[in-house]
């Protein structure tokens, strides 16, 4: 099932039938209700019973609006051997690669706030690069809905944009080189599901520019070290998420050394059973 928030309300899809329950129902709840609720799926499930959906709501995804309410963001690193190597390549100089290998190979996993609300943009929204940065990726990563409880009550697509100069430069950069306005994206919708997703998930980044293709390439969830469950537990341990959190979780594509974004540049990430988010450089 597909939660979609939009300027008419929230549209829920299942079964190719789109239903817009918050409207039919009065002013119902906000999506910062709708997205903390352990019982997401089963209330989703309860409120679309019995009908048959409608054409305003799946007319209402023209207006899509970017899937957050108060959820801080957070996000994971190095879960996967492509990014152990990139950060390698990029802090040589620097000597960070020790720290990147140490902690692929470790317990605990790297977790840093991505950010709050304001920073984050939606679907066919603009998504920046640093002034200062003269090197850029996007990051597809799958992103955690994850409950005030720490209950995971859904996926989405996230894009973890970050500067590989300003990392590379200095791990101790991290914040700045993750952290700014327009730094993130999310959508399109949240994918409601009660079980895991499938190890064989794939997820895609295709870059365009000017038209052409100019990266593209697929990883799929397999090829993560770590279980999301884990990551979740330690995000949770001696922290509180009074509002819930989205947690992404961590990237398994990098482009080659020699790319880096530029403005204009068309990000498309897909991940199978939720979709495709696009996003401009601008
Ligand atoms: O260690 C730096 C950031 C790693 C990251 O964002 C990722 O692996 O996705
Ligand atoms: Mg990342």
């Amino acid at each position: 099932m597909k939660l979609y928030r939009t300027i008419s309300g929230y549209v829920v899809e299942e079964h190719d039938r789109f239903y817009l329950p918050g409207k039919d129902r009065g002013p119902g709840e906000s999506w910062q209700l709708l997205t903390t609720r352990d019982d997401l799926h089963g209330h989703l499930l309860r409120q679309i019973q019995g009908g048959n959906g409608s054409e305003a709501a799946r007319h209402a995804l023209q207006d899509l609006q970017v899937p957050i309410g108060n959820q801080e963001v957070w996000a994971a690193g190095v879960t996967y051997y492509r990014s152990r190597e990139a950060r390698i390549q990029e802090s040589k100089s620097a000597g960070g690669g020790n720290f990147y290998d140490r902690v692929y190979d470790a317990e605990r996993p790297e977790l840093f706030f991505k950010a709050t609300p304001h920073r984050v943009v939606g679907p066919n929204g603009k998504v920046a690069i640093r002034d200062d940065s003269s090197w850029s990726v996007p990051e597809p990563e799958l992103a955690l809905l994850v409950s005030p409880k720490g209950k995971i009550i859904g996926y989405t697509i996230g894009n973890d944009m970050s500067s590989r100069s300003i990392e590379g430069e200095n791990p101790l950069y991290l914040p700045q080189a993750k952290v700014y306005d327009r730094c993130c994206a999310l959508g399109p919708c949240i994918l409601v599901a009660p079980e895991p997703l499938p190890s064989s998930t794939e997820i895609s980044l295709e870059i365009m520019r000017g038209g052409i293709s100019e990266f593209a390439a697929a990883t799929t969830l397999a090829s993560m070290k770590r279980d999301p469950l884990s990551l979740v537990e330690y995000l949770y341990r001696s922290n509180s998420f009074p509002s819930g959190c989205f947690l992404l979780t961590g990237t398994g594509i990098v482009p080659p050394d020699s790319f880096t974004l530029a403005p204009g540049d068309e990000i498309r990430i897909a991940i199978t059973g939720i979709g495709t988010l696009i996003n401009t450089v601008g």
